[in-house]
């Protein structure tokens, strides 16, 4: 075995005992490169005659190669093994389960709203929603509310920066009654003194009741276990030429017995006041049994619309007459479903709102 036979078989030796890619890099670094022993016997042919040159050029040519190639060979089983056992420390267990994406679900109060319109349009109520931000006149005014009224205060209402078309501020609905005055002056203007396209003439023929419901977000300046900044409502109205009090107790005693799921449920109407309702009465109710048995928990505010509303509407009082009333989805969440403290519908965390799904 001549000194290059050596040489090659030195750098197998060594490239197999190399058990990891660095160890491999430094064993070549022996062999080939700057200062390797390769390098050196090139050097050492300075002295060679051209023949000598060609000959001893061509076999060290020849084990350069052969020692790449050892090295090519060793790199790629080394890179293998790391492939393998990496393949096998995150090993996959196919057999699992796929992640799941997570199942949305409608928040309590949602349910709550979505339940209070089914079971008012089964009774034939039209349902709308209109603009959070409203004008001191669709908020206050409209709705009877007189000038000094503390509702009207900053301390119970929010008001935005900058004025409406009235040159009063805006501000944040505290009720949703300013939509049902707006749907009043729409349906008047659709059916009370339209122009009929047909004739051409200017209709005054008898119009169909209002009968509508408003849920929606209202906003007020209180922050307690069972009141928050911004809550819901839903307030209802029908209006017609004959609509009296007794429809309005056999609407909402209809409606209390349906979404409570109690046919027995009891109502009590007590004498109350609101501005915008003459006479006014607060809606109780009671339960003959379960948990909430014998109390009695309020519900609603209601009354007859008074008749400044009316004319507000663009309506004659003398013809027109009707009931309001007004209602908390989140007070009827919290009586359906036991919840006691008003902010857990508020916070976001999810434990609790998954519960309602
Ligand atoms: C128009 C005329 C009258 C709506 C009414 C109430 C009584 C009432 C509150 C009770 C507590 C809502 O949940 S609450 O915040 N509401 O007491 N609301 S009568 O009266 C109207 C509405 C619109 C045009």
């Amino acid at each position: 075995m001549n000194d290059l036979d050596t040489l090659v078989e030195s750098a197998r030796t060594q490239f197999a005992a190399a058990s990891a890619p660095h160890d491999l890099e430094n064993a070549k670094a022996q062999f080939i490169g700057k200062s390797g022993r390769l390098t050196e016997l090139m050097k050492g042919m300075a002295q060679l005659s051209p023949e000598e040159k060609r000959t001893r050029g061509a076999a060290i040519n020849q084990a350069k190669q052969a020692i790449e190639a050892a090295l090519n060979e060793r790199r790629q089983t080394l890179q293998d093994a790391e492939l393998e056992a990496h393949l096998k420390a995150e090993a996959l267990d196919v057999t699992l389960p796929g992640r799941q994406r997570g199942r949305g679900g409608l928040h309590p109060v949602t349910l709550t709203m979505e339940r209070i319109e089914g079971i008012f349009g089964s009774m034939g109520f039209d349902v709308t929603d209109g603009p959070e931000i409203e004008t001191d006149w669709f908020s206050f005014t409209s709705l009877n509310n007189p000038p000094n009224h503390p509702a009207r205060s900053m301390q119970d209402t929010f008001y935005i920066d900058g004025n409406g078309a009235d040159g009063l501020p805006l501000n944040l609905r505290p009720h949703t009654s300013p939509m049902q005055v707006r749907y009043a002056h729409a349906h008047v203007r659709r059916y009370g003194k339209g122009f009929d396209p047909r004739s051409g003439r200017l209709y005054d023929g008898p119009m169909p009741d209002i009968r509508v419901i408003v849920p929606g977000r209202t906003y007020r300046v209180d922050s307690d276990a069972t009141h928050s900044p911004m809550f819901h409502q839903c307030e209802g109205l029908w209006l017609g030429e004959n609509v009296s009090f007794s429809d309005l107790k056999t609407i909402f005693t209809g409606f209390c017995r349906t979404f409570f799921e109690n046919g027995d449920l009891v109502l009590r109407f007590r004498p109350s006041f609101f501005p915008f309702t003459e006479p006014s009465a607060e809606i109780d109710i009671q339960f003959p049994s379960g948990p909430l048995a014998g109390r009695w928990l309020e519900v609603a505010g209601s009354g007859q619309v008074h008749p400044n509303v009316v004319r507000h509407m663009g309506l004659d009082p003398e013809r027109y007459i009707g009931f309001a009333f007004g209602m908390g989805p989140d007070r009827l969440t919290m009586l359906r479903y036991g919840v006691n403290d008003l902010r857990l519908f508020f916070d976001g965390d999810i434990r609790f709102l998954s519960q309602f799904e």
